[in-house]
C-alpha cells in the first residue's frame, strides 16, 4: 500500500461560499428545528475568520446564490487530492448547480479537472473521507457506487473502499480527519466524552468554533470549506 501522502494535512488555499437568505427556508433538512439566518452568518464569519487568521490559509471566497439555498455547504460539490480535483454530481437534485461555481473557483487555482458526467453516477463530497493513504467512500442517500468508481478512477494511486452510511446524512457526519494526528471532534455528549480523554494529551489544541445554526440543516463543520494545498504556481 502507498505510503503517507507527501504534504498530507498541510493547506495553502480554502474556498468558502456565502449563506444566501434562502438557507433559512429552502435548504435541505432531517430536523425541523428553526434556523437564525443572521446567527448562521455571523458563525459562518466567524469561521471564515479562523481558517483566514488562525490557520493562514488563502480563502477563496464564492458568493452566495439564492437559487441554491445549500450552497454554502461547499464541501459536497468538489474531492480535492494534491494537485485533482474531482467535480461531483451531488446526490440531491436541488443541488447539481453548486458545482459550476465551484468549478471554475478550481480552475482559476489551476487544478487539474476532472467532471462527473456519468448522469447514473451521484457523490457528494460529505461521503469522501481521504485518510493520507487511502480513501474511504460512503454509500449513502447521496452517494452510490458508479460515483465511489468514477472517484477511484480520477484518485488512481490510492486505494478507494466503500463504506455502508445507514444512518445520518453522509460519511463524514460521523467520522472525519484533521490531518495527521488531528482529531476534529463535534459537540455531542458521546463526542465530549472522547474528548476529555484528549485533553490529556501533551501539546493538543483546541479552536472551539461555534456551528449550531448550520447543523439544524444537517451540515457538518468539514462540510464549508474545500482545503486545497497548491504547490503549483498561479501563472
Ligand atoms: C443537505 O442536506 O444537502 C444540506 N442541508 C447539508 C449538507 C451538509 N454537507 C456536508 O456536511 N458535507
Amino acid at each position: 500500500m502507498a505510503g503517507l501522502m507527501a504534504g498530507f494535512g498541510h493547506y495553502t488555499h480554502a474556498i468558502v461560499r456565502g449563506i444566501p437568505a434562502s438557507l433559512a427556508t429552502e435548504a435541505l433538512r432531517t430536523s425541523q428545528a428553526e434556523v437564525d439566518l443572521d446567527k448562521a452568518r455571523g458563525e459562518h464569519d466567524a469561521y471564515v475568520q479562523v481558517l483566514r487568521t488562525r490557520l493562514g490559509l488563502e480563502v477563496v471566497e464564492l458568493p452566495a446564490d439564492e437559487a441554491l439555498p445549500d450552497c454554502v455547504f461547499v464541501e459536497d460539490a468538489a474531492v480535492v487530492c494534491g494537485d485533482t480535483a474531482l467535480i461531483t454530481r451531488p446526490g440531491a437534485e436541488s443541488r447539481r448547480g453548486e458545482t459550476e461555481a465551484m468549478k471554475e473557483a478550481l480552475k482559476d487555482l489551476k487544478m487539474n479537472i476532472v467532471e462527473i458526467t456519468d448522469e447514473n453516477a451521484t457523490l457528494d463530497g460529505g461521503d469522501v473521507l481521504f485518510t493520507g493513504r487511502e480513501f474511504f467512500v460512503g454509500l449513502s442517500k447521496r452517494t452510490n457506487q458508479r460515483g465511489a468508481e468514477i472517484l477511484a478512477d480520477a484518485f488512481k494511486d490510492y486505494a478507494v473502499s466503500t463504506v455502508p452510511v445507514l444512518e445520518g446524512l453522509h460519511l463524514k457526519s460521523f467520522c472525519s480527519m484533521g490531518g495527521p494526528g488531528l482529531i476534529v471532534i463535534g459537540s455531542s455528549d458521546h463526542a465530549q466524552k472522547a474528548l476529555k480523554v484528549f485533553e490529556k494529551l501533551k501539546d493538543h489544541m483546541l479552536i472551539p468554533v461555534s456551528n449550531l445554526e448550520k447543523v439544524k440543516l444537517d451540515g457538518a463543520l468539514t462540510c464549508c470549506s474545500v482545503l486545497i494545498n497548491k504547490k503549483k504556481p498561479d501563472n
